[in-house]
């Protein structure tokens, strides 16, 4: 018996080592003067202790990589799926972080019944959006901070709207601002964030982007804020980054940085396209990184007013759980934190772009 408790003890002493090894780097949060916050998969995430530990020292704002999209919540026609999004209100209110909401309508994550039902009946699909993003954006009013009402609304590349959806095909590009309407309607206070990549690089699609948010601006759209992806590339030049910040944030609107990365590789946006020029992580590409998160950083802080700044997300915050290895199907490194959830130099290069 005694043997057996003394076991236990032991396992017991190990475990609260193995769970929080003492964090020797600042709070990023606490640095910060805006939210800081990561995209967490809740399921994955609620059995890690080291990456809970983690979490909740460097930030105070937490978005949920896919369990809040519309084939989560929606899987069949039968109802709603709240379970987890009720453990990430729980986790978030507990630890006093903002909750995130990622997001209503994006043409990746229409659950195929709803598509299947929409080809059968065009007129069925603006009334269930309706109904689906009130009875969500209404059920976690006063909960859920801000929401990317609508995803990736623009094409891939260059300008113009994405086509290649069923929200634009059965209901034109109306269904953006609709979208925004019904959210603003079910919360008003709720800040409303249309959201998409390769905004802050490609200016054909950027400008696309603004010519509707501007067009809201002037018809009274209720939109609050433009959500720049940010899955940045090192050789993407801040001029051009700096260029689109700068014109996004002379609209007043809040400005999110949304699902921050930094890679190595190239790709061509499409799943299993990457290119793998680099296949190990050199001490000179450690540093080289740490200095572009350090000049977003600031570049965020320079030209975003302060009362503009929503706050920086990191899409993952290690290695070790980035998407872009399984999306691309190749290596890379693009976080702050390694394969075994040590510092990397980039959060240094974060850190000393929140002093400067
Ligand atoms: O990183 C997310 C991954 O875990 C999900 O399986 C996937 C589908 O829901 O979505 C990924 O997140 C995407 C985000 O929602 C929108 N911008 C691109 C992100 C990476 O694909």
């Amino acid at each position: 018996m005694k043997i057996y408790s003394l076991l236990l003890i032991c396992i017991l002493c190990l475990s609260a080592c193995v769970s929080t090894p003492p964090i020797t780097v600042e709070s990023l949060h606490e640095v910060a003067d805006f939210p800081v916050g990561t995209s967490v998969r809740m399921n994955e995430f609620k059995k890690d202790p080291l990456t809970r530990a983690l979490q909740q020292y460097h930030f105070d704002s937490l978005t949920t990589g896919s369990d809040m999209k519309m084939h989560k919540v929606m899987p069949t026609e039968n109802g709603y799926y709240w379970k987890v999004i009720d453990e990430a209100v729980a986790y978030t209110q507990k630890h006093e972080q903002r909750l995130f909401g990622h997001n209503l309508i994006w043409h990746s994550s229409t659950p195929s019944w709803v598509v299947k039902k929409a080809r059968q009946n065009p007129q069925w699909l603006d009334g269930f959006m309706k109904e689906y993003i009130h009875t969500y954006v209404g059920r976690y009013k006063g909960v859920v901070d801000g929401w990317d009402v609508v995803n990736e609304g623009f094409a891939t590349k260059g300008a113009g709207y994405r086509t290649d959806t069923i929200w634009y095909q059965t209901l034109g590009p109306e269904y953006i601002e609709k979208a925004f309407r019904y959210a603003h309607e079910a919360d008003p206070d709720a800040i409303l964030f249309y959201n998409d990549f390769n905004i802050e690089r490609d200016l054909e699609k950027f400008n696309s982007m603004m010519v509707m948010v501007k067009d809201f601006q002037a018809r009274g759209v209720p939109i609050s804020g433009i959500g720049f992806q940010m899955h940045i590339r090192m050789d993407i030049p801040n001029e051009v980054i700096a260029h689109t910040l700068k014109q996004a944030a002379a609209t007043g609107l809040q400005i999110h940085l949304s699902e921050v990365d930094i890679i190595f590789n190239t790709h061509d946006d499409s799943r299993g396209g990457g290119i793998e020029n680099h296949r190990q992580l050199t001490e000179e590409m450690k540093l080289a990184q740490k200095k572009k998160y350090k000049e977003l950083v600031q570049m965020y802080r320079e030209i975003v007013p302060s009362e503009q700044q929503y706050g920086i997300t990191f899409w993952s915050f290690t290695d070790r759980d980035t998407w872009i290895r399984r999306f691309f199907n190749m290596i890379d490194w693009p976080t702050i934190y390694d394969d075994d959830l040590k510092p990397k130099p980039a959060l240094d290069g974060f850190l000393d772009g929140l002093r400067d």
